[in-house]
């Protein structure tokens, strides 16, 4: 394993809330990735921040009446929220509207034109004779020449994910005025991606083949096969960072130059605030730089950053980009202007305090290898037969019955049977494949193992039936009892990844913080609470989820859909 992690997790747009669509393909894989690395103890840090340029956020403003400024720190601050809320354990979260993120772009933005990188291109661009400005990105709408998708913007098409140019859209038309576009000269900076073909070649097609994700180097190797083509990194807009060099003025940087340099702004910010150097972070190969995405990014952080960091000379390259596919939800697209998704801020309202159940299904369900739906029945039934039916019911079992037969010390044993070595022996081993699995990006896998760890605990208290034995045979209930509560810390501790606040519950049910157990004891070498250890009263989980509340779900999307 590496000597340190540089994680990061795509920047949000603070043009909307966040919904269960982010959670699943970004933020809690992401996370539980960041956690787990930091309970084998390694030295993480797990990058995020706002993404407040862009026309994407220009447009809200305009639509709502208000500044970019408004609308960036009100989603701003929902959205940090959110993800707080929800334990999302990022190390920093920054804005790319902060000082140190305006300077590190422009700084990079410099150091690329004097290293001669960029194309100065003039050219005829549309332009809005109404609006007075040039069209670019989502200002402007129209065929794509590839999948003819209507709905395409200016700088890529949602439906087959090509980035486009907005001069290549089929019949455009402005999103500002609804006219159509007339051409005009205008001046940008370029970046020749055909000129570093080879790079990403050897990079990426020839050895990143088998260790990357299916759909990632698919994607990647479709751009290389298709050629690739100089890409603007300017705008002629308003809202954005300057662009800093002489002759640019009024032009700012293209929102998908600066924001991947907000995982490098962010990252500084964070060393500064902690007396730390943040270069290693970013420059030593002896760190593994992973970038957790959604897949509609692939291009920007397999070909175009790596390029802009490549070019700079200094940086070193992702060792991987584990994108997920999409999130559906019940059959449909999730969709942020048709009002057909669940907010996170809206899930805690209905369903307060219940983060690790939606944080559990999200993962059992991650769309890692293909779109995949969410509905509220799968939501229902993964709580009420897994968390609720298993999970708790085994915890609540174990240490129920400890209070009760001990007053909830853990009972001594002379030795442990070989049928309970073999139980412990087998906990061990799957331990390891949680951590094998997360560590190759398969977290739907890790949690299936996750609960797995749960089943085997409460067959072995059915099939043991230590409350038949009680007066019979107490030798035998102490073993069993102290066989189920290691196996309960070993629960806790896979746990943390996954679930961070029943975790908490669970140290605090077992009251085993002092004790300091981390990952690795996890592999039950040796006992991880010790007899004569004082357990508190057991308290609940994960409550059942009833039918009307699944019901009341369904109606309200349904109904959010019909305004
Ligand atoms: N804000 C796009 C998105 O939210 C963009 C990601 C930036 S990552 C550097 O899909
Ligand atoms: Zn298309």
């Amino acid at each position: 394993m590496s000597k340190r992690y540089t994680i990061t997790a795509a920047l949000p747009y603070t043009n909307g809330p966040i919904h269960i669509g982010h959670l699943a393909g970004v933020y809690v894989p992401a996370d539980i990735y960041a956690r787990y690395l930091r309970n084998r103890g390694k030295n993480v840090a797990f990058i995020c921040g706002s993404d407040e340029h862009g026309v994407a956020i220009a447009l809200k403003a305009k639509m709502e009446n208000k500044t970019p400024q408004e609308i960036i720190d009100y989603y701003d601050k929902l959205i940090r929220d959110s993800f707080n809320s929800f334990g999302i354990s990022f190390d920093n979260y920054s804005r790319t509207s902060r000082k140190i993120h305006y300077q590190t772009s422009q700084e990079i933005f410099k150091d690329l034109n004097k290293k001669k990188v960029f194309q100065e291109i003039v050219s005829e661009q549309l332009y809005d004779s109404e609006a007075k400005q040039f069209l670019a990105d989502r200002y402007v709408v129209g065929i794509c020449p590839i999948c003819k998708n209507s709905e395409a913007y200016g700088d890529q098409c949602e439906s087959c994910g090509s980035s486009l140019s907005a001069t290549e859209l089929i019949n455009p038309q402005s999103t500002l005025s609804g006219s159509k576009p007339k051409m005009r000269n205008t001046k940008h900076w370029y970046l020749p991606l055909d000129k570093f073909e080879n790079f990403i070649n050897e990079w990426i097609i020839k050895s990143h083949k088998s260790d990357w994700k299916q759909n990632v180097y698919g994607q990647v190797k479709s751009w290389i096969d298709n050629g690739l083509k100089p890409r603007a990194v300017t705008r002629d807009l308003d809202w954005g960072i300057p662009v800093p060099i002489a002759g640019a003025e009024g032009k700012v940087l293209y929102v998908w130059f600066d924001a991947p340099i907000g995982y490098i702004s962010s990252t500084k910010e964070w060393a500064y605030n902690n007396g730390i150097d943040w270069e290693p972070y970013w420059k030593d190969k002896e760190t593994e730089l992973i970038h957790f995405i959604g897949k509609d990014n692939i291009v920007f952080h397999c070909i175009i950053f790596p390029i802009m960091l490549h070019a700079s000379g200094s940086y070193i390259l992702p060792k991987n980009v584990p994108a997920n596919e999409f999130l559906n939800l019940e059959g449909e697209k999730i969709s942020t202007s048709k009002n057909w998704a669940v907010w996170l801020h809206d899930y805690l309202e209905e369903f307060p305090n219940q983060q690790d159940v939606l944080r559990y299904v999200l993962t059992s369900n991650a769309p890692e290898t293909k779109d995949n739906d969410f509905t509220w029945e799968e939501f229902q039934s993964r709580n009420n037969n897994e968390l609720v039916a298993i999970y708790g019911n085994f915890i609540n079992r174990v240490v129920v019955l400890t209070n009760k037969y001990y007053e909830g010390i853990i009972p001594e044993i002379k030795s442990r049977s070989p049928e309970d070595e073999k139980i412990i022996d087998q906990i061990g081993i799957i331990t390891k494949k949680i951590g094998s699995s997360i560590e190759k990006y398969k977290f739907r896998e890790a949690c299936q193992n996750l609960m797995q760890i749960a089943r085997i605990g409460n067959k072995y208290l059915a099939e043991n039936e230590p409350w038949k034995l009680i007066d019979k045979n107490p030798k035998r209930v102490s073993e069993i009892i102290n066989t189920a509560l290691q196996i309960t810390a070993c629960l806790a501790l896979v746990s943390e990844p996954f679930l961070p606040f029943t975790y908490e519950k669970l140290i605090s049910i077992l009251n085993i913080k002092s004790l300091k157990l981390t990952w690795s004891d996890a592999f039950m070498k040796n006992d991880l609470i010790p007899s004569g250890h004082q357990i508190n009263e057991a308290k609940l989980l994960f409550k059942k989820v009833e039918d009307i509340e699944i019901e009341n779900q369904r109606l309200k999307l349904a109904n959010n859909k019909k305004r």
